[in-house]
């Protein structure tokens, strides 16, 4: 079964003229799966329609702002009114108070916040905030948590907690992530490790409280409380990357379902409801370090963009009001598919590990349970491929790349999840060895 993409490949081939790879991130390029992209025309609910009108369910949101599905009637009109007054002046407005209002009220831990224009922004920001607040250089990160690619954390992770990060990609100097360490995820030890070796001089632990970089990796019974209750210890700062977990997996984000309080929180996405913002905000006393009121310089000529505050205004408000009804909802519709494609696999004698939670789910092609980056990668990535390619061809547009979430969106319905498994079904008898 093949789908026609001509007019795709056409868009593929005028974009790589100009464009490396012909994108402008690079997973887009799906060099992970194989196989040319479809280029999306438009979208309504949780359907992607390409530029050859091949009708596709959804699976990656846009890497996950999209939770209330396509077009929301409420989010497009909020966003068509919001640029009939104008795209952005440069000044303050009214929204940018009304979003920070919504945030914090769903996100507790936040008593200031200050948006900007990307998750790395946010992460990039909150990490210069924590290193002005202690006084201290480094920082922690965990292997395959992913927090933008602000240089400071693109680092590989070094083998054992005293080596210095390893520069994560070309163009990034030693000297700039000699102070990034980078750890095992789930290995409270090897943070204990880290601040005996360190003591003093780490400033923040940054962490996904549920990995979705590496593909869903939950933290295990324990984890995030000992990060917490070590970084209080030891005087440093918790930073919890929500970018991608934050307004997801619960209106309060992995904080509310985990129940930790941390110091930071960065958040993307979701709160721009599909365009461009980034959040970083905590307790007052040290986002007040920021310039104009302290030392810590950040800025950005698009922050808090009238447009953009809008469409997360629209998003959030929705959010609120129907939190009874949605996160249940997209949390059910999850389930079922997590365990019915398991359940397929299975049938089709094909190790398959599901990890999933809220309305985030990956499915490793490996026996190990995947607990952390080096677990998710036994994962046989060619066996994925296949599987992608296979299910693109049936209409169901799964994240290109093993180690990247599924996302579920408010407009996925029994429809849409009998159609997946259906498509699952034949897929995965279809590439068992
Ligand atoms: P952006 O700069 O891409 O807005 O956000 C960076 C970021 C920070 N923190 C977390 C936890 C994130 O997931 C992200 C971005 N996520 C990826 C998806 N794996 C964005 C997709 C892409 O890079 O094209």
């Amino acid at each position: 079964m093949t789908i026609r993409l001509d007019k795709s490949r056409e868009l593929q081939r005028r974009a790589e003229r100009l464009l490396p790879g012909g994108v402008d991130s690079p997973v887009r390029a799906f060099r992970a799966v194989g196989g040319d992209p479809p280029f999306v025309a438009s979208a309504k609910g949780a359907y992607l329609t390409d530029a050859d009108g091949n009708r596709y369910i959804d699976y990656f949101g846009s890497w996950g702002p999209m939770i209330l599905g396509h077009c929301d009637d409420e989010v497009v009109r909020a966003v068509q009114e919001a640029a009939a007054r104008g795209a952005s002046f440069g000044a303050s407005t009214a929204a940018e108070g009304e979003l920070a209002e919504l945030v914090v009220q769903a996100v507790p831990s936040i008593e200031k916040l200050r948006f900007v224009s990307s998750g790395t922004e946010a992460v990039m920001s909150a990490i210069r905030v924590a290193r002005a607040f202690t006084g201290r250089k480094f920082i922690v990160k965990f292997e395959g948590c992913y927090h933008g690619h602000s240089d400071a954390l693109l680092v590989k992770a070094g083998s054992g907690v005293a080596t210095f990060g390893i520069p994560g990609s070309a163009g990034v100097p030693e000297e700039v992530v000699q102070h990034t360490l980078a750890l095992t995820f789930n290995d409270v030890a090897a943070v204990e490790e880290a601040f005996a070796k360190h003591r003093g001089e780490i400033a923040c632990v940054i962490v996904e409280p549920v990995v979705g970089n590496a593909g869903t990796i939950l933290p295990e019974p324990g984890y995030l409380e000992a990060l917490r209750a070590i970084t209080e210890r030891e005087g440093a700062l918790l930073i919890f990357d929500e970018v991608m977990t934050g307004f997801r997996l619960a209106l309060g984000g992995a904080q509310e379902v985990f129940n930790i309080k941390p110091d930071l929180t960065t958040l993307g996405k979701i709160i721009g409801g599909g365009l461009p913002v980034g959040a970083f905000g905590g307790r007052a006393e040290i986002m007040d370090q920021l310039a104009p009121l302290g030392p810590v310089y950040q800025a950005g000529t698009l922050s808090g963009n009238p447009l953009a505050m809008a469409a997360g205004i629209a998003t959030v408000s929705r959010l609120i009001h129907e939190r009874e009804t949605i996160y249940p909802k997209i949390a059910e519709t999850t389930r079922q598919l997590a365990i019915g494609i398991a359940q397929e696999a299975k049938n089709a004698g094909i190790e398959i590990q599901v990890n999933w939670i809220g309305s985030m789910v990956t499915w490793f092609f490996t026996r190990e349970r995947v607990t952390d980056f080096a677990s998710a990668a036994t994962s046989d990535t060619a066996k994925f491929g296949r599987f992608h390619r296979a299910m693109l061809e049936r209409g169901v547009w799964l994240p290109p790349s093993q180690f990247e979430a599924a996302f579920v969106s408010a407009a996925h319905g029994e429809i849409e999840v009998e159609k997946t498994i259906a498509a699952a079904r034949e897929v995965l008898l279809g590439i068992r060895d």
